[in-house]
């Protein structure tokens, strides 16, 4: 195609040229609280808009299906070399499509349909790919599932332990998207040790802060560990799969031939250049900084009369309870939204409510630290998101509106990464 007829995306097709400039000033002029989203670098934009995604490159480098891999090759080598020295593993599979994906590798490279895996309930701050029951993995795994105490919204280690040794599963998952404290990768591993379980890490939601120091790793403790690459770790959307020497095989036939074809090369690039990004001292600073702001944010709100479930958060997401607030999470996130604050409603632990209308709502500090916003920033979004409440509660429209023309200016004034000026 010559020039002429290649036209760029504003030419050939305004229509998606003008929604992506809409999403360009709705990112920009946003508080974005959604616990699993960032904004990427522009180097790291730039590499997922190349035209590595034109290339087929089924296998892995050096042993691959189709012929032109001179360049491919030396890309998802990159992406592997430096997964494995962030992260200081044995062996890193960068080809996942996303964290789902990766995590069905696991149950192909370790379990046969029926055999038993251990998660997190969904509700307790679990995956659906842990064993919850409306997910492949739940319906065709025999899963069982622990949770956090009542009392302190903690994982029961106990509950854990006793659950291990009397269902004795062999694939144990930890971590999940909904965990506002440390996960305790040491007494994982003791009992998935103890009952001859595979212990698997899904850190997709703390990549980052574990590769910026800003929560311990698993690496030394779990036999596998999954991520995406798009969370805390501010990469592009796709996943990993770090272990062992001794799983590599298991795994990289599981991701292929077993269930994916050819990588997404373009992705590649990108995780390799987020992984670069991540191991500088710059990151390092970053990891701190979003827990940071998740602790003022957690202060912020706890002041203001919010129930944490936990009581705060070591990471970079809170989960609120708003039942003592009288309102549901869900028309909580909706009116946050029109005031430009954007998060998620979420299921909290023993919520009375239903999954599409629970109680509570989820917040991450991630995107928020990426603008550059401080932890006195945190008290004023905190200061928003109560105004924003008690407007909404009171019907009070012209209340969230205001709070909305202030978010605005105070986002606007944010450089967003990505974005030129
Ligand atoms: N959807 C992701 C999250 O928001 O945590 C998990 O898959």
């Amino acid at each position: 195609m010559s020039q002429h007829l290649d036209p760029d995306l504003r030419t050939s097709d305004p229509q998606i040229a003008s929604l992506v400039d809409a999403e360009n000033a709705r990112q920009r002029d946003s508080v974005r609280l959604i616990a699993s989203e960032n904004y990427v670098s522009a180097a790291v934009l730039e590499a997922t808009g190349t035209v590595l995604t034109n290339k087929y490159s089924e296998g892995y480098p050096g042993k691959r299906y189709y012929e032109g891999q001179q360049v491919i090759d030396q890309v998802e080598t990159l992406a592997i070399e430096r997964a494995k020295a962030l992260f200081g593993v044995e062996h890193a599979n960068v080809q996942p499509y996303s964290g789902s994906p990766a995590n069905l590798a696991v149950y192909l490279a370790f379990l046969a349909p029926g055999d038993t895996v251990m998660g997190m309930a969904l509700p307790a701050g679990g995956h659906l790919t842990h064993g919850w029951s409306v997910s492949a993995t739940g319906k065709w795994f025999r899963a069982v599932q622990y949770g956090v105490r009542k009392e302190t919204g903690r994982v029961d280690m106990d509950e854990v332990r006793e659950l291990a040794q009397a269902e004795r599963p062999k694939l144990i998952f930890c971590g999940g998207t909904a965990i506002p404290r440390t996960i305790d990768f040491p007494a994982f591993a003791e009992i998935a040790h103890e009952v001859g379980a595979v212990l698997v890490a899904d850190i997709a939601h703390i990549a980052g802060l574990v590769a910026g120091g800003a929560h311990p790793t698993p690496v030394g403790h779990a036999d596998v560990i999954t991520t995406t690459t798009h969370k805390t770790l501010r990469g592009p959307r796709g996943a990993m799969i770090m272990s062992t020497a001794e799983h590599a095989k298991a795994l990289d036939k599981a991701v292929f031939p077993g269930l994916q074809g050819g990588p997404h090369n373009h992705t590649t690039a990108a995780i390799a250049v987020a992984l670069q990004e991540a191991s500088t001292e710059d990151f390092r600073r970053y990891a701190h900084a979003i827990v940071d702001n998740a602790r003022a944010l957690a202060d912020g709100l706890t002041a203001r009369g919010f129930n944490l479930v936990s009581g705060g958060t070591d990471n970079h997401l809170l989960l609120v309870d708003l039942e003592n607030k009288s309102i549901p999470g869900k028309q909580a996130a909706r009116a946050l939204d029109r005031a430009g604050i954007e998060l998620n409603y979420n299921t909290v632990p023993f919520d009375p409510r239903k999954p599409f209308d629970p109680s509570g709502v989820r917040l991450g500090t991630a995107a928020v630290t990426s603008r550059g916003m401080d932890t006195g920033d945190m008290d004023r979004v905190a200061g928003w998101i109560d105004q924003v409440i008690d407007a909404e509660k009171a019907g009070d429209d012209a209340g969230v509106e205001k709070v909305a023309a202030e978010v605005h200016e105070f986002a606007r004034s944010f450089p967003m990464p990505g974005l030129p000026g």
